[in-house]
């Protein structure tokens, strides 16, 4: 009798308490939050892509020079043996470091380096064909090789001398052409320099677009081979603004190059500026008229 007494005593009490003590801690209020910021975070935020962790020279590469479409470059140890156009021959990273650039002013860093081809002439024995610098676009998830050439140098050909960081967005590209009919052994002796950046069509394709000194093509250009008859309105790329040089465009014939059958509806043209006494080639792009 005694004990229950004192059993129902202690159940009073418990009430008593549960009724006029301390709230019971609520979870989503204030008093709850110290412990929370205190614990680890359980996910923590992955770290952001960075295109200087890609080693290109472990890549596979498009190869191309302004004439002569792609062909795929697995390098290895930055290096590859394989065919180009009508040669043998082996693939070799550029000497210079990649050059790490938002080219496309989009915020993520691009990439832009260079990769020569050397034909066999007999075994062992290596003769330099060319050597081709590609932008290598940042989605923020990877990097994507551009096909078309930024800019290129060649066996009686365009010269590049550099490819650098422009102070506003994009590269400058100092390169040296071969003047009109000039012989190889003159070397290329006309400077241009050009200051190129990745532009978006309406389709979100990016294409290489000179800013300055004038909107043009951005990639490397065939040089004129003779004068022509061709018009059309000089586009900087398919769907983009029109080129505008400093002085009336002037379309030439050129030597062929691949990217004349890689946009359909769309002719790649080297064009020159009237009156220009260098005869210096610019490229762009005019719409078919079929
Ligand atoms: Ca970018």
């Amino acid at each position: 009798m005694h004990r229950s007494v004192l059993a129902s005593g202690a159940v009073m009490l418990v009430l008593a308490a549960g009724c006029s003590g301390d709230p019971a801690p609520d979870p989503t209020g204030p008093s709850s939050e110290p412990s929370e910021s205190s614990s680890p975070s359980p996910s923590p935020t992955p770290e952001p892509f960075d295109p200087q962790q890609v080693d290109l020279a472990e890549q596979e590469w498009q190869f191309a020079t302004v004439y002569q479409g792609p062909v795929e470059v697995p390098l290895e140890g930055g290096e590859a043996t394989g065919g180009f156009g009508q040669w043998e021959g082996k693939f070799e990273i550029g000497e210079d470091e990649p050059l790490y650039v938002d080219i496309d002013d989009d915020g993520d860093q691009d990439v832009v380096a260079s990769i020569s081809f050397s034909f066999e002439t007999a075994p062992e024995t290596y003769q330099w064909v060319a050597t081709t610098w590609f932008v290598w676009l940042n989605d923020g998830e990877q990097l994507t090789q551009l096909p078309y050439p930024l800019a290129g140098s060649g066996d009686c050909d365009t010269q590049v001398d550099s490819v650098t960081k422009a102070d506003d967005v994009g590269v400058v590209v100092d390169e040296a052409q071969m003047g009109w009919q000039s012989a190889c052994a003159e070397g290329a002796g006309i400077e241009v320099t050009r200051t190129v950046q990745v532009s978006y069509d309406q389709d979100d394709q990016p294409w290489l677009v000179q800013t300055d000194p004038f909107p043009s093509w951005g990639g490397a250009c065939p040089m004129m081979v003779e004068p022509s008859d061709s018009g059309g309105e000089v586009r900087t790329a398919p769907g983009l603004e029109p080129a505008s040089p400093e002085d009336n465009p002037v379309i030439v014939t050129s030597g062929e190059s691949w990217l004349g059958d890689e946009v359909d509806g769309w002719d790649f043209v080297t064009y020159l500026q009237e009156e220009d006494p260098n005869f210096v080639s610019y490229c762009g792009w005019t719409q078919r008229s079929n």
